[in-house]
Parts: structure tokens; C-alpha cells; sequence
């Protein structure tokens, strides 16, 4: 099957449509806004030679920006109406600095130039040169897109071809600690049809998990990571007071999060076995979820990716293993991946502690990329049905209703102390998040010459070519109605169209009619499969295939699912959720906030889930659907929607509630 350009895609939905909006006309200015102050985009300023300073930030800091102007150049090529001029003109501004910051072989990582120049590919394992240089060629990617200019994408082909010298030859040690770059390498090669890149993101790939000593590795360069950094620290003192009236950039805070007791201990054994870094085993081995979560969500995106490129099946046992891992024993019923703090990642199976969930905004996103992947890999619809759980719950919940505040750790828990920031130290999820977002429309259908499936249900009108010469057009109610209309429209295609239908997971069974004659849509016999950390079951989604469609006659295909609220249960083997559930409606998980419940403990009072009914609040958080019911005692409860909360100030919340 194959992707859509998300060009033809034009979302119209009352969900989706004004979150779009904000995301371009106030998350993109404002995460602009804060990567100026941080001192982000001066770095590349100081490459340039346009200013007189000192690097600022960690050494991945380039990245951020990187993905920034990733996102501004999606919009720009999916909703330039929504993009404020000023924006278009960072983008510009951005791509000059760029430019003129990338030295002439093609190397770009402003750490180095600007503190440690002429010195190169140190530390992989821990420093992020290949990471950075990945979100350089993604970037250039969607300016390419949003501007069919060459400009920015010479400079990711000047990079990757740098990449291929120095790294085409290299062995186990040459591979990077984060993962990124394999998954840049494999969208170069598919825009510009050069091999090499496919060639050197597989040799990363294949490479991982064969380095000998790994323990040793990691801390020589880690002791080399700590000397360089001290050194980086003199630098800047230095330039301080040679300069005491030059401003210099003061990073934010980190993010908070409750640490459990021997939290650190665990890293330490983490990173020198190398599970942190996935490079404990080559990555056909890799069956369980370990490690750094974003970096495995990364490795599994670029395995998928792979995988199909080269139509290598081998890859996919460790793939489907390591999916099924996740989902049964590793995965918050948000759809959050990872249990702690430091690793930033997994703990033990069933470990999913809700009050020290780490669930990062960035770990949610990798996983979406990685069942995106495995959705056009396999045509199995679990994957697009993990896919929408994580989209509208672990991985929206990262962004602040007005775009300019956001959570880094999601816990499912909170008795003070998370709340929404407008940056970070470390501020990887916000560009990231607004990247996805710009391009969810990439992310609803996929096509085969005859075929059209529906991953995805969201208000849109939509070009399905090349493959079917014809238009779609989706009303829906969702996230908070069950309700959805499939209108084929100006189709010149008189050939029948086989229409896939995904059937949610979290779907009982749904009425389905074509042309208003309804068809069966009873889900196929299958073997049954365990029950799941969560209480999640997205195995259970499917395809319900409709034959001859019409699209010539207009055919209308019109899809009603009953949204019962469900009080989902965890598996007895995750500790401390035993007489508890998450109240879960359509493919939203709500939360209790203390801000709707005055007076009410949270972390005590009994729910009586049947007494839950959903309600539509047009004014309160921008239009939400919220649950009302009442506890044992007949106290009055409010749920809201598990992405909205951490709205309102600081605030208690407790996904998991007692019944
Ligand atoms: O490694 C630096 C940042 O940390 C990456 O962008 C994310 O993986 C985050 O966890
Ligand atoms: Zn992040």
C-alpha cells in the first residue's frame, strides 16, 4: 500500500481543524520565540559568523531547531493560510543561517564548530552529531515539499554524502547512541532515489548491538563527554568575562519528575549492558522493549521502514515481538512507553507505576511513527488502531491547549509538582509534537491501484491519487461522537474500489451501511490473545473490507459506533492498580483533576463507572467531552479527557481511580 502526499489531504474536522490552527499560528511562534532565547538559533549565527558569542545549550540543541523548521515547513505545504508571515520569514531567515553555517564538506553540529572545532564523530554513543545531522535531513526534506527549492535539501545531501564517506567503511562502533539518522537516511534515498543512503541507513541497522566491551566504551566516552563539557563550561566563562556586558542565553529548568529509589543504579546497569542505547543485541534479537524509550521507538521506526524498502521479512519477527512486548506488558493504558524516570524508558514487565510514568511526549511520537510504519508494512490494523490511542492520548497530551506550554513526562498520576512548561532544558517534544501534528493528514488513508484503506477518521476531503483518480470526503464525530460519513466525490475512476474500514479496538460492534443498505460488520473469527498490562486491546482492531464500491456513482459509506464509557481494568500483575479502572469513551482515556472535583479526594473516593455519562462542554478547555457520574458515596464526579488536563494551573489528577 502507499502513502498519500499529506499535500492532498485538507483536514476538516471540529476536533483537528483548530488544533492545526494553533499549532501554526501560536506553537510555531512561540517555540521560535523560545529557541531565540535559549540562544538555539544563535549558535548557528555564531557558525556563521553574524555574531560574536559562545555556544549555548546541550550538544543536541541543534536539533530542536532542526525540527522546528521541520514542522513550519509542513504547514507551509499542508495549511500556509494558517502560517503567520513572520514565521515564514523565520523560516527563511533559518535557512540562511543554516547554510551559511554548514561547512563546506557538509558537516553541521554547532557543539563542535563553535567549542571544539575540526573535531569530529567523538562519543557517538552519547554525543548527538548523527542525531543532529537526522533532523537536518528531515527538515530539508519538508522545506523541499513546502517549497520545492533545492537550497536547504543540497545541504542535507552535502551532509548525507559526508555520512557515506566517513561512515560507509565504519564498523559496530560507528553507529549513534540516539537513533534518528537511519530513519533521515531512508526518506533521502526515497526522494532522491540514491541508494547510498538507504545502503548506510541499513549498515546503522545492521551494525547495532555488535559493539565488543560496550561497558567499556560507554565509559571511556562518557568520561570524555563529562571533559569536553567541562571544557565547553571554561569557554563560556571565559567569553563572560572577557564580555561582561554580552547577554548569553540562560537555559529553563529541566523537567520535573518523581524519581523512584534506586533509579540511578538502574541507568548505570542500563547504559553499560547497553539496553538504554538498544545496542545490547543485533536488532533481530531485539524482541523485548528496553531501554531509552524514544531511542527504541526510533530503532523500531527505522527497522519497519527498512524492512519495506528492501522487502526484508527477516526484520519483522523482532518487530511484531517487540510490538506485542509493549502492548502486553510494558505500554500505560495511555498508550505511554516508559515506566521511569533517568532511563527515561522501560522498567520490567508489568512495572507501570501511574504516579512514576515517564510516558515522554517524544517516546509517544516515535511510537507513532513506528505504527505507521508497521501499518504499511503488515496492512494489520492493530497498529493504526495503537496509532489513534496514542495520538489523541499519549502523545496530545504533550501539547497546552494554547500551543505555549507543554508536558516533557506524562505521568498517569499527580499529586503536584508536573505541570505544563513553556520550555525546557531539554525542549525535544514541543517541535516534535507540532511536526506530527502538521502532518496528521499523512496519516488517515493509504491507497493500492483499486484499493483504499482507512486507517484514521478524521473530517477531510482528499485527493486519492495516483492511485484512485477520485475524491473522499470524511465528516466525523470523533474523538467524541461515533459517528462517520465516507462521501466518494468527482471521481473519474469507473473501476470498483475495494474500501478497507478500520473497526476499532475499542469498538463494539459498529453499524456500517453502504449507500444507506447496511453490511455486515461482524469481526472475523480469531485466535484469542492475552490480556494486556492496560486494559487496552488494540489486537482486537480489523479491517472490514467493502467490495465494488462505487466511487463513480458517489458512493456513501456511513459508519455509527456506540461510545459507552468502559472502566478498563490493568492486569493483575501491575502492582498497586488491583480495585481500580480508567474510565475509557470512543479512543479517549479520561483523568480525574482536582480542579472539577473540589472537595473530593481523588486518590480515595470509589466511582460507581455505570453512573458515568458524557456530557459536551462547549466552554470549558476549548470544547471538551467530559464524563459525569458519581461515586459510591453519591458524590458528584467529573472526568475529562486524559490530554487536557495540567490546563489550569497546578492540579492533582489520577488517571487510575478507584471503584
Ligand atoms: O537525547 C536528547 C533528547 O532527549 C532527545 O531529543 C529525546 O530522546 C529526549 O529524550
Ligand atoms: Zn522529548
Amino acid at each position: 500500500m502507499h502513502e498519500l502526499d499529506p499535500r492532498y489531504v485538507d483536514i476538516q474536522d471540529d476536533f483537528w481543524t483548530p488544533r492545526l490552527a494553533m499549532n501554526a499560528r501560536s506553537a510555531l511562534p512561540h517555540q521560535w520565540r523560545q529557541l531565540e532565547a535559549s540562544g538555539c538559533i544563535d549558535n548557528f549565527r555564531l557558525v556563521a559568523g553574524h555574531k560574536e558569542g559562545v555556544h549555548t545549550g546541550w550538544f543536541f540543541a541543534d536539533s530542536d531547531a532542526y525540527k522546528w523548521l521541520d514542522a513550519a515547513c509542513r504547514v507551509l505545504a499542508t495549511r500556509s493560510p494558517d502560517l503567520p508571515v513572520e514565521t515564514r520569514q523565520h523560516i527563511d531567515t533559518f535557512v540562511d543561517l543554516i547554510r551559511a553555517a554548514q561547512d563546506p564538506d557538509g558537516y553541521l553540529y554547532t557543539y563542535n564548530q563553535l567549542l571544539f572545532p575540526g573535531v569530529r564523530w567523538t562519543n557517538l554513543q552519547i554525543e548527538h552529531e548523527l542525531y543532529c545531522h537526522g533532523h537536518l535531513i528531515e527538515a530539508a526534506i519538508a522545506h523541499h515539499q513546502a517549497t520545492g527549492a533545492g537550497t536547504l535539501l543540497d545541504v542535507a545531501t552535502r551532509a548525507a554524502d559526508l555520512l557515506v564517506q566517513a561512515f560507509g567503511p565504519a564498523g559496530p562502533e560507528g553507529t549513534p547512541g540516539h537513533q534518528e539518522i537511519e530513519i533521515a537516511l531512508i526518506k533521502l534515498a526515497r526522494i532522491t532515489v540514491r541508494e547510498r543512503y538507504l545502503d548506510l541507513a541499513q549498515a546503522f541497522i545492521e551494525r547495532r548491538g555488535r559493539m565488543p566491551r560496550f561497558a567499556a566504551h560507554i565509559f571511556q566516552q562518557n568520561r570524555d563527554v563529562d571533559r569536553r563539557a567541562a571544557q565547553a563550561e571554561a569557554l563560556r566563562a571565559a567569553f563572560r568575562a572577557r564580555q561582561p556586558e554580552a547577554t548569553t542565553a540562560v537555559l529553563p529548568a529541566t523537567n520535573a519528575a518523581p524519581k523512584p529509589r534506586g533509579i540511578q543504579a538502574r541507568f548505570m546497569l542500563s547504559a553499560l549492558s547497553g539496553r538504554y542505547f538498544q545496542q545490547h543485541q543485533p536488532v533481530r534479537r531485539q524482541t523485548v522493549p528496553v531501554g531509552h524509550a524514544v531511542r527504541f521507538a526510533y530503532l523500531e521506526t527505522a527497522m519497519a521502514m527498512l524492512a519495506r524498502e528492501r522487502g526484508d521479512e527477516s526484520l519483522r519477527p523482532a518487530l511484531e515481538a517487540a510490538w506485542s512486548h509493549l502492548v502486553e506488558r510494558r505500554m500505560h493504558v495511555t498508550g505511554g512507553a516508559g515506566s521511569l524516570p533517568v532511563i527515561e524508558g522501560f522498567g520490567r514487565d508489568y512495572e507501570l507505576d501511574p504516579e512514576v510514568a515517564y510516558a515522554e511526549t517524544c517516546a509517544a511520537l516515535g511510537c507513532l511513527f513506528w505504527n505507521w510504519e508497521m501499518t504499511l508494512l503488515s496492512g494489520q490494523a492493530p497498529y493504526a488502531d495503537l496509532f489513534e490511542w496514542q495520538l489523541y492520548n499519549a502523545a496530545g497530551v504533550g501539547m497546552g491547549l494554547e500551543g505555549q506550554s507543554y508536558l516533557y513526562n506524562n505521568p498517569l498520576a499527580c499529586r503536584g509538582g508536573v505541570t505544563r512548561r513553556a520550555w525546557y532544558e531539554v525542549p525535544c517534544c514541543p517541535s516534535n509534537l507540532s511536526r506530527t501534528w502538521a502532518h496528521v493528514g499523512r496519516y488517515l488513508y493509504s491507497t493500492a491501484p483499486g484499493s483504499l484503506w482507512v486507517h484514521q477518521y478524521v473530517g477531510s476531503r482528499t485527493r486519492l491519487e495516483p492511485d484512485l483518480a477520485a475524491e473522499l470526503e470524511v465528516a466525523s464525530a470523533l474523538p467524541g461522537g461515533g459517528r462517520v460519513t465516507l462521501h466518494f466525490r468527482q471521481a473519474a475512476t469507473t473501476a470498483p474500489v475495494t474500501v478497507y474500514l478500520r473497526m476499532p479496538g475499542w469498538a463494539g460492534a459498529g453499524r456500517v451501511t453502504v449507500n444507506g443498505q447496511p453490511v455486515s460488520a461482524e469481526p472475523p473469527v480469531r485466535p484469542s490473545f492475552p490480556p494486556t498490562a492496560s486494559g487496552i486491546t488494540p489486537q482486537a482492531a480489523w479491517y472490514l473490507p467493502l467490495p465494488r464500491i462505487q466511487a463513480a456513482r458517489g458512493d456513501v459509506i456511513e459508519i455509527e459506533w456506540p461510545l459507552p464509557v468502559l472502566a478498563r481494568r490493568a492486569h493483575p500483575r501491575v502492582r498497586g492498580l488491583r480495585g481500580r479502572v480508567a474510565l475509557t469513551r470512543g479512543p479517549l482515556v479520561y483523568c480525574l483533576e482536582s480542579i472539577d472535583n473540589p472537595g473530593l479526594d481523588l486518590f480515595a473516593a470509589r466511582l460507581d463507572p455505570a453512573t458515568f455519562q458524557p456530557e459536551f462542554e462547549p466552554e470549558l478547555l476549548g470544547g471538551v467531552w467530559v464524563l459525569r457520574g458519581r461515586t459510591r458515596q453519591g458524590q458528584p464526579c467529573t472526568a475529562i479527557p486524559y490530554y487536557a488536563w495540567a490546563n489550569r494551573g497546578p492540579s492533582q489528577m489520577t488517571v487510575w481511580v478507584r471503584e
